[in-house]
Order: C-alpha cells, then sequence, then structure tokens
C-alpha cells in the first residue's frame, strides 16, 4: 500500500430487507471502497455483519453483472442482449413512449413495479412515488412480503410494535414461531444466547428442521397451515387450568370471554390431528408457556405467506396477552418494530399529487395476471424498480408470459442485469448503497441512520431518487417538490413533532451514524441490570469497540394499545366490519388434504420455500460466492416420500404442479415430516437448472388479510429426474 494513500471510514447502513438494519463503516482508499464491517458501536449490530454481507458486499457492488449505461434491448424479449445508448437517449424515450400511452390509453395504462431492493426510505419510496402520483399511473399494492401479518397486529394491538430485542437476554423462555432467525434475523442470535446462558430455554415452532430449530431446546415440526389450531389449544389449556393473567386481561384486554367460548373448541386432540404435534407435546408447550416467566414469542414472516396467514398471525399474537407477558420486560412478542418510526410518508410521497379519481390498484402478487388480463385500460408499460419479479414474484409462468408481451414498454432500473432486465425494452443503471445517501429505520430494532455515499457512482448509474428527478424534468412536471434534494427529503421525513423523534435531526444521524428513538425506559423494571449510555450515539469510530446499551424499551408494560378501545383487541370488531372473524380461528389453507383432498391426491406435498441462508431474496443470487456456499437449488424430502418415489439423497428431482415445473436437486432426511417438502428461495431463474426458478410453482392466491403473497401454501409432486441436468 503506497504510504500516501488515504484511509477514509464512512458511515453505511445495510439496504437489504433484513430486521436487522445493520449500521456498517465502510473503508475507502482512493475512491474504492476496500473494507466492510459491522458498526462497533450500534447496539444491535454489535460490530458483526451477516457472512453475506460482510463478506460479500463488495464483490455485489464491483460485481462483473453490473449496469454501467443505459441499454436498449437489440434481440427478442428474454434474450438479455442490449446495446448501449446515453442518459439523453435513454430519458427521451421513456418521455416519448410514457406520453403516447398517456395520450392513447390512459397514464393508469402505466404501472410502476418496486419492492424492497432498498430499504432506504428515499430509495425505496419518495420521488418515484411523487413521480408516478403526479402522472396518474395504476397504484402497485405492495403487499409481496409482510401485509397479512400487520394487519393481524393491527388488529390486535394497534400498530407495529413489540418486545425489544435488547430485552430477549432477559426471557426465560423463547418461542421462535413461523421465524429462522438463525438466517434472517441474525443480530438477534446474540440476545437469544445470553438469555440461554441466563438459563433460558429456546423453542421453535417450524415445519422445517431450521438452522435455528437445530441450535433450540426443543422443536416443535408443526404441518404448514396449522398455528391457528395450536395457538387456539395453548390458550384453551391455559385457560381450563386457570393460568391465564385475569387481572392484566381485565385491565388491558377486551374480548376474552369470547375468546374464552372459541378456544373451548380446541382440546389438545382436535389440535393434534390437525397439526400432527402428539397431544403431549402440545400439553406440555402450553403449561411451560403458561408457567415460565418473562416470556416471548418472535414471529417473522414466514408464519403469513400462507392463505390462512393472517388469521395464524392473530391466533399467535393473543397468546402473550392471555398469560400477560407484557407485563415483563424481556416479555411479550415481536413481529414488527417498525411502528415506532414516525416517519413522515405523506412528504416523501406526495399522495396529494394523485389525480381525481384515484387511478386503480394492481396488486403485485399478480402482477403476470395483470399483465395477461387486464381491461381498461390495458397494461402497456411497466416500470420496475428495487425489485425483480421476474424470479421473485409468484407463479412465474404467467409473469414470464405477460413480460414478454411485444406490445409491452418495459423500463428495468438495477444495478445489475437480473432475470427481469432480460425482458426489459431499456435497462437504466442504478447505484448501490455505497454510492447514495439515504434514511433508515428499521422493522427488527429501535434505531434510526442515515447511509453516507462512500464512493463515487460507478459508471453512469443513478440512485432512484435522481432517476425520477431527471423523468420528472422530462415530462415537465414543475412541482417544486421534483427538485427536492436528498438532505431537504430527510428533513422533511423527520419533521414530525413526535416524541420518538426528540433530538433526533438529520445533523445528529450524520454526526453519530445511528440514534436511538427517544422512548420510554424502562428502568424501574430493571433491578440488578447494568446498563451504560443512554444517551444517542457515543462515538462513532472505530476505535470505541463497544456497543452501547441502552434500558430497553417495553412496548406495553403499562398497557396504552393503540387499538379502538386502546386495549388488547381478542375480539376485533374492526375484523367483523372488515368481513373477517373477530375472534382468532384455524382454517385449513387452500392448498392441503384437508381443503382440497382433489388437488392433494394428484399433488400430495406441501412445499414451503422459505429464505435462503446464503441469498437474501433475489439480491445475492448472482454472487459466485455465495452461489458456492448455497450449493444447487435443493428440496428436502422425508425418507418415506422420497422412497415412494425412488429417489435418494442427492437425485436431480422434478418437482411440478398445475403451474410449472422445475428441477431441483434432493436432500432426503428428518429435516421435514412426511408430507411436508421444503425448498430455500430465492435462485435467480436464468441461473438455475433449466432456466426454471422456485416460483415456477408458486400460486398467486392471496392471504386472507391484506392481499398478501402465498408463497408457502403449495401443493406439489416430486419424480425422479432421469436426464443429466446441466
Ligand atoms: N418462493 C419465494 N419467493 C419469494 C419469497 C419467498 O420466501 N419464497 N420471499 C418474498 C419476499 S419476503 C420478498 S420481500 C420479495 C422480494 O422481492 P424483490 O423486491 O423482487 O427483491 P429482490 O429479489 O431482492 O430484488 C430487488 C432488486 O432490487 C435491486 N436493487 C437493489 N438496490 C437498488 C436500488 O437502489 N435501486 C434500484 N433501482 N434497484 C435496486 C436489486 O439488485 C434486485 O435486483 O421476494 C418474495 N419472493
Ligand atoms: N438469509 C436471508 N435473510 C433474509 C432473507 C433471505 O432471503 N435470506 N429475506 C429477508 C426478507 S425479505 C424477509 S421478509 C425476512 C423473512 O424472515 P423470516 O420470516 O424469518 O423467514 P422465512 O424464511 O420467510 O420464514 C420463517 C420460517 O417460517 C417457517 N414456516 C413456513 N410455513 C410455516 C407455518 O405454516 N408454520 C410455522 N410455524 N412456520 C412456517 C419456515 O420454514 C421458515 O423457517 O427475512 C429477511 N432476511
Ligand atoms: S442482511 Fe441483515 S444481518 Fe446482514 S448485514 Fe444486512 S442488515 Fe445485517
Ligand atoms: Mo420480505
Amino acid at each position: 500500500m503506497p504510504a500516501n494513500t488515504e484511509l477514509r471510514v464512512v458511515h453505511a447502513v445495510c439496504p437489504h430487507d433484513c430486521p436487522d438494519t445493520c449500521g456498517m463503516k465502510i473503508t475507502v482508499q482512493d475512491g474504492r471502497a476496500i473494507k466492510i464491517q459491522g458498526d462497533p458501536t450500534h447496539p444491535v449490530t454489535r460490530g458483526f455483519l451477516c457472512g453475506k454481507v460482510g463478506q460479500h458486499y463488495l464483490d455485489l457492488v464491483y460485481s462483473p453483472r453490473r449496469v454501467l449505461t443505459p441499454r436498449r434491448r437489440v434481440g427478442p424479449k428474454g434474450s438479455g442482449q442490449f446495446a448501449e445508448i446515453s442518459w439523453d437517449e435513454a430519458i427521451d424515450e421513456i418521455r416519448d413512449r410514457l406520453r403516447a400511452i398517456v395520450a392513447e390509453h390512459s397514464a393508469e395504462a402505466i404501472v410502476p413495479y418496486s419492492y424492497s431492493g432498498t430499504l432506504g426510505l428515499l430509495n425505496e419510496g419518495s420521488m418515484d412515488r411523487r413521480f408516478f402520483h403526479r402522472l396518474g399511473a395504476s397504484q402497485l399494492e405492495r403487499t409481496i412480503c409482510s401485509e397479512a401479518g400487520f394487519r393481524a397486529w393491527k388488529y390486535t394491538y394497534g400498530g407495529s410494535l413489540g418486545t425489544d430485542p435488547e430485552a430477549f437476554e432477559h426471557a426465560r423462555l423463547i418461542l421462535v414461531w413461523g421465524s429462522n432467525p438463525a438466517t434472517s434475523n441474525t443480530h438477534l442470535m446474540p440476545f437469544i444466547t445470553t438469555a440461554r446462558k441466563q438459563g433460558a430455554r429456546l423453542v421453535v415452532i417450524d415445519p422445517r428442521q431450521t438452522r435455528t430449530a437445530r441450535l433450540a431446546d426443543w422443536h416443535l415440526p408443526i404441518r404448514p397451515g396449522t398455528d391457528a389450531a395450536l395457538a387456539l389449544a395453548i390458550m384453551n389449556v391455559i385457560i381450563c387450568e386457570g393460568l391465564h393473567d385475569q387481572a392484566w386481561l381485565d385491565e388491558h384486554a377486551i374480548g376474552f370471554d369470547a375468546l374464552m367460548q372459541r378456544v373451548g373448541e380446541w382440546t389438545v386432540e382436535r389440535a393434534a390431528e390437525v397439526t400432527g404435534l402428539p397431544a403431549e407435546d402440545i400439553m406440555a408447550l402450553a403449561c411451560e408457556y403458561a408457567t415460565t416467566r418473562p416470556s416471548v414469542i418472535r414471529l417473522n414472516y414466514g408464519l403469513q405467506r400462507h392463505t390462512n396467514g393472517g388469521m395464524m398471525v392473530r391466533a399467535v399474537a393473543c397468546l402473550p396477552a392471555v398469560v400477560g407477558a407484557w407485563r415483563d420486560l424481556g416479555g411479550g412478542a415481536l413481529l414488527s418494530t417498525s411502528g415506532a418510526f414516525p416517519i413522515d410518508y405523506t412528504a416523501l410521497a406526495r399522495p396529494d399529487l394523485k389525480p381525481a379519481p384515484e387511478p386503480r390498484w394492481v396488486n403485485m402478487n399478480q402482477i403476470g395476471e395483470a399483465l395477461l388480463t387486464a381491461t381498461d385500460p390495458p397494461i402497456k408499460a411497466l416500470f420496475v424498480y428495487d425489485a425483480n419479479p421476474a424470479a421473485s414474484a409468484p407463479n412465474s409462468a404467467r409473469v414470464i408470459q405477460g413480460l414478454r408481451r411485444d406490445d409491452l414498454f418495459t423500463v428495468v432500473h438495477d444495478p445489475y442485469f437480473t432475470d427481469t432486465t432480460d425482458y426489459a425494452d431499456l435497462v437504466l443503471p442504478a447505484t448501490t448503497q455505497l454510492e447514495h445517501m439515504d434514511l433508515h429505520k428499521a422493522y427488527g430494532n429501535y434505531y434510526l441512520q442515515v447511509n453516507q455515499p462512500a464512493i463515487a457512482p460507478l459508471g453512469e448509474s443513478v440512485s432512484n431518487v435522481e432517476l425520477f428527478r431527471r423523468l420528472a424534468q422530462a415530462m415537465g412536471f414543475t412541482e417544486s417538490c421534483f427538485e427536492d434534494s436528498v438532505e431537504n427529503m430527510i428533513d422533511q421525513a423527520l419533521a414530525v413533532a413526535h416524541p420518538h423523534l426528540q433530538g433526533i435531526t438529520r445533523q445528529t444521524l450524520l454526526d453519530n451514524g445511528w440514534a436511538r428513538l427517544a422512548l420510554p425506559q424502562a428502568e424501574s423494571m430493571m433491578a440488578g441490570v447494568a446498563y451504560g449510555a443512554i444517551a444517542v450515539g457515543a462515538s462513532a469510530t472505530l476505535n470505541a469497540p463497544r456497543a452501547t446499551r441502552h434500558a430497553p424499551y417495553v412496548p406495553f408494560a403499562h398497557g396504552g394499545f393503540p387499538t379502538p378501545s386502546g386495549k388488547v383487541e381478542l375480539y376485533s370488531a374492526a375484523m367483523r366490519a372488515a368481513g373477517l372473524d373477530p375472534l382468532p380461528r384455524h382454517d385449513p389453507i387452500a392448498e392441503s388434504r384437508a381443503a382440497d383432498p382433489a388437488l392433494a391426491a394428484r399433488y400430495p406435498l406441501n412445499l414451503i420455500t422459505p429464505s435462503a441462508h446464503f441469498f437474501l431474496n433475489t439480491s445475492f443470487s448472482h454472487v459466485d460466492k455465495l452461489i458456492a456456499k448455497q450449493g444447487e437449488p435443493f428440496i428436502e424430502l422425508n425418507p418415506v416420500d422420497a422412497e415412494a418415489r425412488c429417489i435418494i439423497d442427492g437425485d436431480w428431482c422434478r418437482v411440478f404442479n398445475d403451474r410449472g415445473a422445475c428441477l431441483l436437486r434432493a436432500r432426503v432426511g428428518e429435516t421435514v415430516r412426511p408430507g411436508v417438502a421444503a425448498a430455500e428461495a430465492t435462485w435467480w431463474s436464468k441461473l438455475s437448472p433449466d432456466g426454471k426458478g422456485i416460483n415456477q410453482l408458486t400460486a398467486h392466491a392471496l392471504t386472507d388479510m391484506g392481499r398478501g403473497a402465498t408463497f408457502y401454501t403449495n401443493l406439489v409432486q416430486v419424480e425422479r429426474h432421469l436426464e443429466p441436468v446441466a
């Protein structure tokens, strides 16, 4: 290293769709990022990043697959053949095409498609939203990930608040329920480990023996889609044994009597039949949960990716109320913390720019159907950014058929040549997180951060904010909001008079890197626990390697639920008004032996497709070293199911249903029960054998609440694939 080259360290934030939202330190030399580390002062990051980002984010930034200039398609759709063009040509072409479509069909013929390529609040949703609102484009129901659970939680508790991850170390019983933190919430694990060193038990409820389940004291391999039955039976045992917390319920809940009647229908024997778990285990779990304090449940989004997903989350969410677990430091439940951040989304997205009447909505989970069947007007332009729907959206065959339409004008803005760019008319180069500024909240902790750019944009890439600023100008939109700088928008997002933002400004975030929300603290509950700095930030340099510890937040210790009644709504009038059962209930998932025996006779295996350990959605699925770690696309089969099909471990299998088929390598073992199969998602289709990914098999059916995706409700058949696989 030449002696005179200067090293700079920049505070950045991991942009990926992950509850942890890690603080990062980027070391830059001569304009190039050379090192990436976890922020040692950040109380949840605690100086480490997951393997994907810590070891491979720079491979992503400097990937040979990066789009560095705008490109125009020269081959047929799907071929991925492009010629370089200038930004001026690209912007002119988009302007002319959009104007012609508006004139001929109306602006509703234009559909934006975006999701969580970055969770930066600006690049996820600010200038883009303003642009499409002003244009009058169709609106996208962005419900591919979390909407069913979000709604269920809101009906029950009023908002997305939950147990502080930093309080998990105080728990004595931790139920990880439809969640796999060892893979998808890595920074919760140290808090769980501390709790276990202090005597806590870790119980995992998951159809699959996940990495987290392998670490657990007890794993209950429940049948997919049956968790509401388990939760109802647990509540029944608790109430029958008189172990519920009547005093807490009287003060903080409504609908307990109605709930009591409902759960009375759920004997452990009935739940055992539905869930496939032994009745003794259900009884033992109920007693352990009722008699151990503090107890906490970590849900994440796995549970709600089923046709009955909202109700499953709802039923599990009632448990901590029944035992009064919210009383305790380290008690309660956590789905998401995002409701604690009082961000001014309206200022960012400017929905007031929409024309009246409001443009129609298109559900992103049904984008294939919309492209193929929408009328009045038909979809004539699709504008994709922060998303890779050719790989990540359900029912790929329909999505690809839609994307192949020759009369569809498709623009894709992405840092990489993905499955989706292959179908684009124009590909536009996007910056990565190291090349732009952004503001970040988190959904698995209570910290705000600013991401500072570490390096200049590579090639001619531009951020989402800059792209839509340029497009607004080209379209002749004169509102001053299209001239806002990133700094202006960060200030707008934070300009909310809310106690949680007290003392937090763009400047304090720039100075300190991160800030804990100004949440009420639970000192009175913390006898014997020594906490250090409670102030914002401490020193954000690499020379201060100790993470700050704060008094954890105990969201509902004294009630104060943001529901219509101000209490936990075990009975929900809002659900009733929405045409839902106001009480938790179990319904079998749409594709199951219980709900559709004829379909199950043809396709007897319930396939779940959870998060891959070495990928993050499709965002890392093209990094060679991570592909090597993830191995090949695989399917886990129980030996009983494998033997019945003459499949042995390592065989290639054709997995299929009426929607499509793909090739997966068999992993035979007791990691799933008979009748259940699991395949980790998501590989790029073009990097999969046969060019077909897992979403060939998944349905675009919607969840019971929130019109969300149902990636884990699939019936499939598996057969040995005898031909060689390239
Ligand atoms: N079978 C199956 N399918 C699934 C899931 C599953 O569990 N099983 N999970 C689902 C879930 S939970 C989700 S959230 C979705 C996610 O689905 P998507 O939102 O499609 O997320 P990714 O697949 O990660 O694709 C994000 C894209 O954004 C790009 N990107 C990153 N940063 C930027 C940026 O700053 N600007 C622009 N313009 N682009 C950027 C990335 O390169 C990447 O191509 O996938 C869903 N699909
Ligand atoms: N490494 C990695 N991390 C990620 C992602 C990734 O792709 N890879 N994706 C990110 C995104 S976008 C999200 S939304 C989160 C998701 O984070 P999680 O919700 O934790 O992850 P999932 O893998 O979707 O589902 C969690 C677990 O639910 C289980 N499950 C499926 N069906 C059922 C059921 O019916 N009952 C029960 N009890 N369990 C069930 C699955 O087997 C899985 O182990 O992770 C984020 N983090
Ligand atoms: S993906 Fe999650 S765990 Fe990994 S660095 Fe990013 S925020 Fe942290
Ligand atoms: Mo997600």
